[in-house]
């Protein structure tokens, strides 16, 4: 297994502790030369393997932190790392995972009260100690404690975007075996849902054997959990997944059955029952001569099972993609011959919302450009962040810094493989204000404004107001949640989207695995109520514009439909829709 992210994930623990004793900068060098390394295409192993030299070859890589790389390659950790883990024995994973508590924040608190980890943290807050260390007050207490809830609620499942590629690379393995007929990823996976609890993976095999004893050999399998005639789990990359064998001629049903969701199925199920037929994992069955129709799983004659597609028609319903399997209304509509047809990854023709490093990106705008051309975009928006309320350590621009920006945009419209909007990213304050002038809003071609800040409560005026600002023209995820970290601010998503409908400003399905903001269900409805959504990435790097198929497929879980998505237009249709 390729080692990158491991020994991303030692440096930036060492540039936690860094950070976390008090060290000034040099915390930086390492998250960037951390980032660098997990993104590469090189493989460390191998780099290390040749020596410090080649390790530097790597991007940010110096010769101090090579020699890092090559000892935590051999070794598993670097001495220096070990020196600091003992200095601070902290689990700082874990305590970080909560939101506003970064690594000085950990380090400030284990020197006062000695927390070393959640445990630790949650009975300092409920005793009250928090408030009274310097630098903290009654408020970081209760947002802390507020946010260790949230942390522990979301333990144990994993983001969407970490768990597809181990998805994908069990489904390349098992593609690769001779015994393995076709394979499908099933469950909660398959439907594309934010986070997922285990990783489900189907086989049709003649040879079930054959395939179980494979998977459980799997090079990327870090553990068998469990292994039976049909079945086996093993973790891999933390994450658990499970395997399924089924003979070719029941993979359709099975495939349907574990797919999901249970909602779905129950309801799929009685309307089955309703028209004398029996569905399970093992095929739909008509039952209508059956006097004992519970005597057995495979009563009455099969009349489907092998295809999925034949499942859904033996009951006369055209096919339900999995993304809208969650009970949401997809089998009437089904029924009454209304699906919509659900928008495709090739639909996306532009990314609307993404940054350069005149804000927090790290690539210039010709990089962020050259990188969309390869990625097959047509054009891209730059909306970097505008200062104001939400915006920490200089990340924003200014005013004056935003004019210079548009001119060199302009300036390089000719040169550049994509068309570059001029854009920004402005802050919607507490009242709905934008945090930038209106002259400056009304110059450039894009306004996404999000909000930041005070991200609690209700916000449906907040939201509503910038949407009927003249300038703005995309609200940038508009609840402001993060996965795991924080819920975001409440919305009345039906009284948003119909503002959004009246003033032609979309809503953005922000793509990145770490928000999915709007979500599934909030789609639905705001394409029901008539607005238009954007679907962008928020890219801040070349590789995160691969975020947009997490965006695409939220915008299937809403039904959303091409027509439904500004960046399915071409660049004149967007103009036009900015204007
Ligand atoms: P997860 O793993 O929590 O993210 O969610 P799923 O949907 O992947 O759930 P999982 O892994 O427990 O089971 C996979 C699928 O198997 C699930 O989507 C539907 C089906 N399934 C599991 N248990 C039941 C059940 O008790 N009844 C029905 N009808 N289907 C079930
Ligand atoms: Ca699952
Ligand atoms: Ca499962
Ligand atoms: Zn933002």
């Amino acid at each position: 297994m390729r080692r990158n992210a491991e020994i991303a994930d030692l440096l930036e623990e060492y540039a936690d502790l860094l950070e976390a004793q008090g060290v000034d900068y040099k915390h930086r060098t390492y998250r960037r030369a951390a980032e660098s390394i997990r993104d590469s295409p090189e493989d460390i192993e191998v780099l290390a393997a040749e020596g410090p030299e080649a390790v530097q070859r790597i991007q940010d890589v110096g010769e101090s932190i090579s020699k890092k790389v090559v000892e935590a390659v051999e070794t598993g950790t670097f001495e220096q790392l070990e020196d600091e883990r003992a200095e601070m024995p902290v689990e700082m994973a874990e305590l970080t995972s909560v939101e506003g508590v970064g690594p000085k924040t950990v380090g400030d608190l284990y020197r006062a009260l000695d927390v070393k980890n959640l445990d630790d943290l949650e009975n300092a807050a409920r005793e009250g100690e928090i408030r009274d260390v310097s630098g903290f007050g009654e408020k970081t207490e209760q947002n802390i404690l507020a946010g260790i809830e949230f942390a522990r609620d979301s333990q144990g499942r994993e983001l969407l975007g970490d768990a597809r590629p181990v998805g994908e690379a069990a489904l390349d393995f098992f593609e690769a075996i001779p015994e393995a007929g076709r394979c499908e990823l099933a469950g909660s996976l398959r439907r594309w849902k934010p986070t997922i609890g285990d990783i489900d993976v189907l086989v049709g095999s003649d040879d079930r054997q054959a395939v179980i004893d494979a998977f459980t050999d799997w090079s990327e399998a870090d553990e068998v959990i469990e292994a039976g005639t049909d079945k086996a789990s093993v973790r891999s990359d933390g994450q658990r997944v499970d395997l399924r064998v089924v003979v070719p001629d029941e993979f359709g049903s099975a495939l349907q059955y574990f797919t999901g969701s249970k909602e779905h199925n129950i309801r799929l199920r009685n309307y089955a029952i309703d028209r004398d037929f029996k569905i399970n994992e093992y095929g739909v069955f008509d039952v209508s001569e059956v006097e004992d129709q519970d005597a057995g799983q495979r009563v009455g004659e099969r009349v489907a099972g092998r295809t999925e597609e034949g499942m859904y028609e033996a009951l006369d319903l055209p096919f339900i993609e999995p993304e809208m399997r969650e009970d949401r209304g997809e089998i009437d509509a089904a029924a009454a011959g209304e699906l919509p047809e659900l928008i495709e990854e090739g639909d996306v023709r532009g990314d609307l919302h993404l940054h350069t490093e005149w804000s927090d990106g790290e690539y210039s705008i010709e990089e962020m450009a050259e990188a969309a051309a390869e990625f097959g975009h047509e054009y891209i928006c730059v909306s970097d962040h505008a200062t104001g309320p939400g915006m920490v350590g200089g990340v924003g621009l200014d005013d004056a810094e935003l004019r210079e920006q548009l001119a060199e945009i302009r300036e390089l419209a000719d040169v550049l493989p994509v068309t570059v909007f001029a854009g920004v990213e402005a802050n919607i304050d507490v009242d709905g204000a934008i945090s930038v002038c209106d002259d400056l809003l009304a110059d450039l071609d894009c306004v996404v404004a999000s909000p930041h800040s005070a991200l609690e409560g209700d916000a449906t005026d907040r939201i509503v107001a910038a949407i009927e600002h003249p300038s703005v023209d995309v609200i940038g995820h508009p609840s402001g949640r993060l996965i795991h970290q924080r819920p975001g601010v409440e919305l009345d998503i039906d009284v948003v989207a119909r503002a959004a409908a009246d003033h032609d400003t979309a809503l953005e399905i922000n793509s990145s695995p770490y928000r999915l903001d709007l979500w599934g269900s909030a789609v639905k409805q705001a394409v029901e109520q008539g607005a238009t959504v954007a679907i962008d990435t928020d890219a801040h790097s070349p590789p995160e514009y691969g975020y947009v198929r997490y965006g695409v497929h939220t915008a299937r879980r809403g039904w959303a439909q091409a027509d439904d998505v500004l960046n399915t237009r071409d660049a004149e249709g967007v103009r036009e829709f900015f204007h």
